[in-house]
C-alpha cells in the first residue's frame, strides 16, 4: 500500500514539474511581447465626423504597428452608451476602452478640464495647437488620470457657432432670450446667460428631437457635428460666432491602459498623437466646403457676426470662472504665441 502511494505522489510530482516546464516554454520570449487585444473606440458621433474619421486612422495605424496583435473597432452613433457622461462611466470600469468627445462632461471627472471651455479664450487654431501640445495640454491630460481616465492627446471638435430656428443673429442683443442648448458645462452656460440668450443644458441624444420639436429655437456646435448630425433639417440659421474652441480629449480606460505592456503603451501615445494632428487638419479643412454644401440645401450662414459684441457680452462669465481656475493659468493660455 505504501509502495502504491509513493508511486503515486512520485507521479503527481513527475505532473507538476512538467506542468511548469510547459508554462516556461509559453512565456514570450525575452523582449517580444505576444500581448493580444480587441478594442472597442466610440463617440456619440457619426461615422463621417472627424472623431470616428481620426477613429478609423487610429485603428488602422495600431493594427499595423503592432502586426494584428491589437485591433480597434469602431462604435459611431453611441452605440456603446447613451451619452458623453456615459461613455467616461463606461470608460471608468473597462466595459468600453476608448472614447473620443468634447469636453462637456469631461470637466465632471476631471475639473481642471473646464478652463478650455471659457469663451473667447482661444484665438485661432494656430494658438490651440501650441497650447494643447505644448506643457498645459498635458498637464490637463495628465489631470485625467486621478479619475481612472488616460488621456493621450487632444483631438477636436473645432470651434463652436450658435445656430437657431428663428433670426438670422449677429449680436447678443438680436439673440435675446432664444431657448438655446448647451452641453451640460456649466462654464457655457453661464456665457450664454451672461450674454442675454436662454440656455439650457441637454444630453446630447436628447437634441436633435428637441430641435425638431421645436422645444427649443437654438444651439451651438462646431460645422462637423451640425453637418453630419443633419441639423440644417431643423435649423435656418448659423451665426459664425466661433464663441468657444471645443477640443476633443482621446482617453483610453486606464484599467485597459495599466493592462497592456509599456512598448504598446509607447505606441498609442504616438499615434495618438500623430493623429491628432491628421484629425485637426481633416476638420479643419473641410469646414468651409460643409458650409457651402448646406447653404446649397438652404442654410442661411452668417458670416458678418460681430464678435467683438459677444467677447463683450461673455466677458462677466469668462471673468467668474477664470478666478475659479486660476488667472496665472488662464493668463498662462493667453500668453502663447
Ligand atoms: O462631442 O454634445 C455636443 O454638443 C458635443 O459637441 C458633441 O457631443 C461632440
Amino acid at each position: 500500500m505504501k509502495k502504491v502511494l509513493a508511486i503515486m505522489l512520485l507521479l503527481v510530482f513527475m505532473v507538476v514539474i512538467a506542468g511548469c516546464g510547459g508554462d516556461k516554454k509559453a512565456a514570450p520570449a525575452e523582449g517580444k511581447t505576444e500581448f493580444k487585444a480587441t478594442m472597442k473606440l466610440t463617440s456619440t458621433q457619426s461615422a463621417t465626423h472627424p472623431y470616428m474619421l481620426g477613429g478609423a486612422k487610429f485603428a488602422e495605424l495600431i493594427k499595423e504597428r503592432t502586426n494584428g496583435r491589437i485591433t480597434i473597432t469602431l462604435y459611431p452613433d453611441s452605440q456603446l452608451a447613451k451619452g458623453e457622461r456615459e461613455c467616461l462611466e463606461a470608460l471608468q470600469q473597462g466595459t468600453i476602452d476608448i472614447y473620443v468627445g468634447s469636453t462637456g462632461p469631461v470637466g465632471g471627472f476631471s475639473p481642471s478640464m473646464l478652463i478650455t471651455d471659457l469663451p473667447f479664450l482661444f484665438r485661432d487654431g494656430a494658438h490651440v495647437d501650441k497650447v494643447l501640445d505644448g506643457p498645459i495640454g498635458r498637464a490637463l491630460l495628465d489631470d485625467l488620470d486621478k479619475s481612472g481616465l488616460k488621456g493621450l492627446a487632444f483631438w477636436e471638435n473645432g470651434f463652436r457657432h450658435l445656430t437657431n430656428s428663428k433670426t438670422a443673429v449677429k449680436t447678443p442683443e438680436e439673440g435675446k432670450g432664444l431657448k438655446i442648448r448647451t452641453m451640460e458645462n456649466k462654464v457655457h452656460l453661464a456665457a450664454f446667460k451672461a450674454a442675454g440668450l436662454n440656455p439650457t443644458p441637454m444630453a446630447w441624444g436628447e437634441l436633435y428631437p428637441a430641435l425638431q420639436q421645436k422645444v427649443i429655437d437654438g444651439q451651438e456646435n462646431p460645422v462637423a457635428v451640425f453637418s453630419s448630425a443633419k441639423f440644417y433639417e431643423v435649423q435656418k440659421y448659423f451665426s459664425l460666432t466661433g464663441h468657444v474652441y471645443s477640443p476633443a480629449p482621446m482617453i483610453i480606460s486606464m484599467k485597459k491602459w495599466q493592462a497592456m505592456p509599456k512598448a504598446d503603451q509607447e505606441i498609442f501615445a504616438k499615434t495618438a498623437l500623430e493623429v491628432a494632428a491628421y484629425q485637426r487638419k481633416l476638420n479643419r479643412d473641410s469646414e468651409e466646403k460643409s458650409l457651402k454644401e448646406m447653404e446649397g440645401k438652404g442654410l442661411v450662414v452668417v458670416r458678418d457676426v460681430n464678435k467683438d459684441a459677444w467677447i463683450k457680452a461673455m466677458q462677466p462669465a469668462f471673468d467668474e470662472y477664470a478666478k475659479q481656475f486660476g488667472k496665472d493659468k488662464v493668463d498662462a493660455i493667453l500668453a502663447v504665441k
